[in-house]
């Protein structure tokens, strides 16, 4: 979405292209009306469906359908809106649209200009970026409609769903309130510092510092885990040959996706699959056995095997219980496990994971998870393992579908807030640099729900703070 405002008066087709009972042709601008006399041959009245035909030039019937007016403010975008509900064909949607676009740019025969001056088909996200510009929905709302539209499980919709109906904004507003509260306080006591009243003490800003650092810590570990719904996590399958990578994907994957047999040095591409675990995404990538190789073909695989590895955010180290004992065996994972260490950053896992369970029931993995990719023992337990890896912890009262952008800011409200602490718990000269520590922690704040107008703040702080005394 571009921030540039514009007032363009803005048509688009608003269903999914293709054949439909219905399809949705809207209309979006200032004065609808003289458009609305030209396609429907009446007025509307506000918010009613109206069954009528939608005329062409000549008034003869392009379609058959409901036309519903929104009159601004109380629309979607804030501004008038025209629903035209057609049939849904790909050729009858387009042909109203161009309807849209012809009406619009003929005389108004009453005024003698254009009924709709300047129509044109609305660029992606348009409709949504002027229902946040006019104040209708906030930033972190406008990207949850686009998020429930991509939604790919139930609970990122659901999610998402929470996110758009405002809980996330919600919860923002609460911290920014209490913020504001703090903020208050604060530049009182630095505009009067010969004021008797210790503001501060007085009011318990470090109690109120401390309080809104708990708030914080809860927003922040539900939208973690929705930014985890969303986004989902990559993990990458390494290991030598033959140690039955590909078996453990399609094992996950409950199907046949990438090729298996015995010939050690078999998949050469990687094959990726995203697997849904308790709703969330996981991103499962099966590559090449890494091994010395002379074969060209290999080698390019094994190179791109190491490529999967650097961008993993959890790697699953299999290994083959058949072969535990045998020389070179352990030397080889070795080796492998010094490229692992040394490709990756420290914080993304790497979990063991022994394989061929079943046909060697009785050895003994030094660490890490027994399976067989064969009979399924243990696949359970290792997607248990993944969801903990990833991070994931169920929520009780539910989590908001929330971007790795939000996650970000919220880290940096936490980064100023530690800082406002450390200058409240200090002498009484760090004041100024206190009120910028909470200046700052309001602004990430508001990058969130794209609430700016830092100014206006003084506004607010300056009656509050009247009306206090
Ligand atoms: N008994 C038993 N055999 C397995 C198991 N998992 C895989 N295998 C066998 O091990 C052999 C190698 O399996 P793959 O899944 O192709 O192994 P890979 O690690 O992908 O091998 P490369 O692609 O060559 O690196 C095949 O013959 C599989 O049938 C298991 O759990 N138990
Ligand atoms: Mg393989």
């Amino acid at each position: 979405m571009t921030f540039a405002r514009t007032t363009d008066p803005i048509v688009a087709v608003a269903t999914a292209s293709g054949r439909g009972a219905v399809g949705i042709v809207r209309v979006s601008g200032a004065r609808l009306a003289p458009l609305i006399e030209a396609l429907c041959g009446r007025t509307l009245k506000p918010r009613e469906a109206t069954y009528l035909a939608f005329r062409d030039a000549a008034g003869e019937p392009v379609d058959h359908g409901l036309a519903i007016h929104f009159p601004s403010p109380h629309s979607f975008t804030g501004e008038d809106v025209l629903e035209l509900q057609a049939h849904g064909g790909t050729v009858v949607l387009q042909l109203l649209l161009a309807r849209c676009l012809e009406a619009a740019a003929e005389a108004d025969p009453v005024t003698g200009r254009p009924r709709l001056a300047g129509l044109r088909v609305a660029e992606p996200g348009e409709f949504s970026q002027r229902a946040f510009l006019n104040g209708k929905i906030d930033l972190a709302q406008a990207e949850a409609i686009a998020d429930l539209i991509d939604a790919s499980t139930e609970a990122a919709a659901r999610s998402a769903g929470r996110s758009l109906s405002g809980a996330f904004s919600r919860e923002i507003h609460t911290l920014r309130d209490a913020l504001i509260h703090l903020r208050m306080l604060v530049e009182a006591t630095l505009d009067f510092p010969e004021e008797e009243i210790d503001f501060l003490q007085k009011a318990d800003a470090a109690g109120q510092l401390v309080k809104l650092q708990t708030q914080l810590a809860a927003v922040q570990q539900r939208a973690k885990q929705g930014a985890l719904l969303r986004e989902g996590i990559k993990v990458v399958i390494a290991g030598q040959p033959n140690a039955g990578k590909s078996s453990l994907l399609n094992a996950l994957a409950g199907a046949e996706l990438a090729i298996v047999s015995a010939v050690p040095g078999t998949t050469r591409d990687v094959v990726s699959q995203t697997i849904q675990i308790h709703g969330v995404p996981l991103h499962v990538a099966d590559t090449a056995g890494l091994r010395e190789s002379s074969d060209e073909v290999e080698q390019i695989g094994v190179a791109r095997a190491w490529g999967q590895i650097e961008s993993a955010d959890a790697v699953l180290f299999l290994h083959d219980l058949t072969r535990a004992g045998l020389p070179d065996y352990a030397a080889a994972d070795a080796e492998i496990l010094r490229g692992l260490r040394q490709k990756l950053p420290a914080s993304v896992p790497v979990l063991d994971v022994w394989n061929k369970q079943d046909a060697a029931p009785a050895a003994n993995a030094a660490q890490g998870i027994v399976l067989s990719a064969k009979t399924g023992l243990g696949i359970e337990a290792l997607r248990e393992q993944l969801l903990a890896m990833a991070g994931w912890q169920a929520v009780p009262e539910g989590v908001y579908l929330a971007r790795a952008r939000h996650v970000q800011a919220l880290g940096r409200v936490e980064t100023h807030l530690a800082l406002a602490a450390s200058h409240l718990a200090a002498q009484a000269q760090l004041l100024d640099l206190l009120a910028e520590e909470l200046r700052l922690a309001q602004n990430a704040l508001n990058e969130i729900t794209g609430e700016f107008g830092a100014d206006d703040l003084l506004g607010v702080i300056f009656s509050r703070f009247c009306i206090g005394k």
